[in-house]
């Protein structure tokens, strides 16, 4: 296959700007975004996009592969996973690595090896569930040898992954001590442990009591928790699975008193409502488990006009497959079904449809949202996110004029359910590209395990300008000690 690609005719945007232009590409770097370039040699392969976008692909910051979780095993890994998300115009995601009993080292080599049959790029983040020295000390290793610039701590899942306030004080310093980003799972692990127990007593055992025991006040509680814990350290947060108009308000709060929250929306909470977990059918129902939980109707619009004004940032998936077989360890017990929910594949096409195709959102704010502002803040921009020379080309076309369908049948995920089964919408994904590599095209998948490469982030300096500024004003803004002379009355 030709390592040279011109694509002609077609409108190339990026997050902050549009035009038509054509997009030449060598050994899987853009070399060329010019009107009108003209084919030299015929080892060119040459793509047709004229009245299409020309775009960069989808980098989803947020993804579960491979991973154990609630007894199960996530069935798609890094090539079904990496499959489903370059036939749906997705080129990059950011995974967690989760620690092998504490050990970030052990994790990390864990997730290498996963990896290792990726079809396209991919980066991690790091989970911290536990704190000692070992832990504090890993930490700096990730981020100045491994290269993991952002840490999740999970609020939720008592006894498992959950921590305690005291951990995500210490976690946060220590993220802001090495210019990393603190991420949070934020839902009230111990209320949600009760409200649990509760549904139980009450004999609701199905799918609807995951729903009615984890309410949506204790995600707004413990998103309100996190971003004033972040602010007391005075360090950047990044909220994952924004599932909630309570959860959104606080961050909408925080960012008007300036302080410097990231706000991520996943497509389940934009779309879906959770009537499905009233589904008669257990298997259906329990397909759309995942926590925080997927919110009633009101949420999602609300959810979407925060993403078009701003107030949410970027778009994820939280794409946590687990098949139905698994999902039915918990037939008598809803605490049991493994959470999560499919999305890598379907992510650009809703969000265009419901997004763009609504006319909430522009095409670069498209971009921008599905893309570029994922590739900023993880600090690999303008290598990834962008329609640039010099970028990777990871390159999308989508045909605004032609349709897509989502379908269980036809989708490339291992599994056997798709909680957007029958979706519908404008805007089809016709051609994906994965740094120069044509992957998908006429609806046919090309992949090849082993050609996705790992990308390393490296630590902010920008994100963080200004904190040592802001520290240093509230340190002298400190009174002096008061003297006071030893009495003895
Ligand atoms: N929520 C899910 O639904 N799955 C994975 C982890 C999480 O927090
Ligand atoms: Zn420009
Ligand atoms: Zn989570
Ligand atoms: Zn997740």
């Amino acid at each position: 296959a030709p390592s040279k690609l011109l694509i002609k005719g077609g409108t190339v945007v990026n997050a902050h700007h549009q035009q038509l232009a054509d997009v030449y590409v060598e050994d899987g770097i853009i070399v060329a975004v010019e009107p009108s370039i003209t084919q030299v040699g015929d080892d060119v392969k040459v793509i047709d996009a004229t009245g299409k976008y020309v775009m960069p692909g989808g980098i989803d910051p947020h993804t579960h592969l491979d991973m154990s979780f609630m007894s199960s095993g996530t069935i798609d890994d890094f090539f079904s996973g990496h499959a489903a998300a370059l036939a749906g115009g997705t080129t990059m995601h950011i995974d967690f690595v989760i620690p092998v009993d504490g050990s970030l080292t052990a994790g990390y080599e864990a997730y290498e090896r996963k990896a290792k049959k990726a079809c396209m790029d991919y980066g991690f983040h790091m989970a911290i569930t536990k704190w000692n020295d070992d832990v504090s000390r890993e930490m700096e290793i990730m981020v100045k040898e491994k290269g993991i610039n952002s840490f999740k701590f999970f609020m939720a899942y008592k006894g498992a992954l959950m921590v305690n306030d005291e951990l995500l004080l210490e976690g946060f310093k220590r993220c802001k001590s090495l210019g990393a980003l603190a991420m949070v799972h934020a839902e009230n692990g111990d209320a949600v442990d009760e409200g649990q127990k509760r549904m139980i007593e009450l004999g609701i055992t199905g799918p609807e009591g995951h729903a009615l025991s984890r309410p949506a006040v204790l995600e707004g509680e413990a998103t309100a928790r996190a971003i004033r814990l972040a602010n007391f350290v005075n360090t950047p947060l990044y909220v994952v699975h924004v599932m909630s108009i309570d959860a959104m308000e606080e961050i909408a709060k925080a960012r008007k008193s300036g302080q410097r929250v990231i706000g991520e929306p996943v497509v389940s909470g934009l779309v879906l409502d959770e009537s499905w977990l009233w589904h008669p059918d257990f298997k259906t129902a329990a397909s759309y488990v995942m926590s925080p939980p997927i919110r009633s109707k009101g949420h999602d619009k609300e959810l979407q006009a925060a993403l078009a004004t701003g107030v949410l940032q970027l778009v994820g998936t939280d794409h946590c497959a687990f098949n139905s077989t698994q999902k039915a360890l918990g037939i008598d017990d809803f605490r049991k079904i493994p959470n999560g929910v499919n999305g890598i594949e379907e992510r650009m096409h809703l969000v265009w449809d419901t997004m763009v195709e609504s006319g909430q959102i522009s095409v670069t704010d498209y971009v921008r949202v599905t893309s570029t502002e994922c590739a900023r803040i993880f600090n690999i921009y303008p290598r990834k996110g962008a329609i640039l020379p010099g970028s990777d080309a990871d390159i999308i076309i989508l045909n605004p004029n032609s349709s897509f369908e989502i379908s269980t049948k036809s989708h490339h995920s291992r599994l056997d359910t798709n909680v957007y089964d029958g979706k519908k919408g404008k805007g089809k994904v016709e051609v994906t590209i994965s740094r120069g590599r044509v992957v998908w095209e006429n609806n046919e998948l090309k992949v090849t395990p082993g050609t996705g490469r790992y990308i390393p982030m490296q630590p902010y300096s920008y994100v963080f300008d200004g904190l040592d500024k802001k520290d240093a004003t509230y340190l002298s803004s400190l009174k002096a000690p008061v003297k006071r002379a030893k009495s003895s009355s």
